[in-house]
């Protein structure tokens, strides 16, 4: 394969090899050095927040329909950044940092033409199995979406099958009412496609949902190359209560879709969006001044060793972070204390993800989603 640099050819179908026959996280896997990216995977909510002002429109729309297509249309916008942006800026997906229990990431969007200041907390909630609870909130706009995210790996052929675990809650507070609007949003699942060839890439699969406490649920359908439509990152969504269809989106999530047939304002093929709109990177610390759990500043020797291509520097400090870790454990076990997270509470009965999984009974919407979940305190 042309991606992969000579002298690690053998090490990568070495990699495949124990990916085929490997079953747990993919974390847990030693991956070649040029595969491995510098940034960890509680950095990644970032990209639900990445078209803040899209994000913060959304309570302002005129009627519930109105506001569902605005979830839509935030939810899609999210997409390219968080699956395909990747490797377009570094010639391919890579594995991520596995962050350790507690890292943090936070920071914000700033307020610009009034659409007010968004804001980031992400925390590493569970080590093993890894799981990464966040919460986005732009109190001006009346909107907040809380979620955490997890991933079952398996192997099938040449492709990775990730199955993403978890859910996320957008909640709508309408401006002059008191009312409250909840999304609960499932997530899609995940293909790895070109390993074979040491490049590999995300392509989108299956169904996600976005069901409403106004009754209204977003069913959408991804497709990539090779399906009807023969183009990669496709979609379908359609938007509609009690089985009744009202308003169809099809396209490219990577690229544009439209309304099919009629839109919202009468008009026909309307562009629903078009992920060529800038995406806003979110602001955070300089390392100097992150705390010691911030995750640039917990992985920057590492990070820096990637970058440069300093491995062993790379793989020294990762270790060294890997066995305080595991110190920290068992201090903590036979101290008979054990770790405090700093942000979230582990929930047993998710009130909300009950109320909207009981809402939308019998339909396929909910069956993704789980119960548990980390929640902001
Ligand atoms: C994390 C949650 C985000 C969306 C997202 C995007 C890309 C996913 C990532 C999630 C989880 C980790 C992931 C990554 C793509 C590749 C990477 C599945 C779901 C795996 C662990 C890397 C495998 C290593 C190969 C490159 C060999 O909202």
């Amino acid at each position: 394969g042309a991606a992969v640099p000579k002298e690690q050819r053998q090490g990568w179908g070495q990699f495949l090899k124990s990916i085929a026959t490997f079953s747990g996280d993919l974390s847990s896997l030693t991956a070649p050095s040029f595969i491995l990216s510098p940034v960890s995977l509680v950095e990644f909510p970032a990209y639900w927040g990445e078209h803040p002002d899209t994000l913060a429109a959304i309570a302002k729309g005129k009627d519930e329909v109105e506001r569902m297509t605005l979830v839509l249309k935030w939810f899609i916008g999210t997409l390219k950044g968080q699956f395909t942006a990747r490797n377009i800026s570094t010639g391919s997906e890579k594995k991520p940092l596995n962050p350790i229990l507690g890292e943090l990431f936070l920071g914000k969007w700033g307020d610009k033409n009034g659409r007010g200041e968004t804001t980031l907390t992400a925390e590493q909630v569970s080590h093993h199995p890894p799981v990464t609870a966040y919460a986005i909130e732009n109190a001006t706009a009346g909107v907040t979406l809380e979620g955490h995210c997890a991933q079952k790996t398996s192997f099938s052929g040449r492709t990775i099958s990730v199955k993403q675990v978890g859910h996320a809650v957008l909640r709508l507070k309408l401006p002059g009412s008191s009312n409250e609007e909840l999304y609960l949003i499932t997530l899609p699942n995940l293909l790895i496609e070109g390993l074979w060839y040491g490049s590999p890439y995300v392509e989108l699969t299956g169904n996600s949902y976005i069901q409403s406490t106004t009754g209204l649920l977003t069913t959408l359908s991804y497709t990539g190359k090779g399906y009807f439509s023969g183009k990669a990152h496709s979609f379908k969504a359609t938007i509609g209560a009690g089985g009744n269809t009202l308003y169809t989106v099809e396209g490219e999530w990577a690229g544009v879709c439209k309304y099919k047939g009629k839109s919202p304002s009468g008009g026909s093929n309307e562009v629903f969006w078009d992920a060529s709109t800038e995406r806003e990177e979110v602001s955070v610390e300089p390392v100097e001044k992150q705390g010691a759990m911030e995750s640039r500043n917990v992985w920057k020797t590492v990070a820096n060793g990637i970058r440069t291509q300093d491995y062993d520097t790379a793989s020294k400090d990762k270790a060294r972070i890997e066995n305080e870790q595991r110190q920290k454990r068992k201090d903590e076990a036979a101290a008979g204390t054990p770790h405090q997270l700093e942000h979230f509470v582990h929930v047993d009965e998710d009130q909300e993800y009950a109320q909207l999984a009981a809402m939308f009974k019998g339909q396929p919407a909910h069956e993704d989603a789980y119960r548990k979940k980390p929640r902001v305190h």
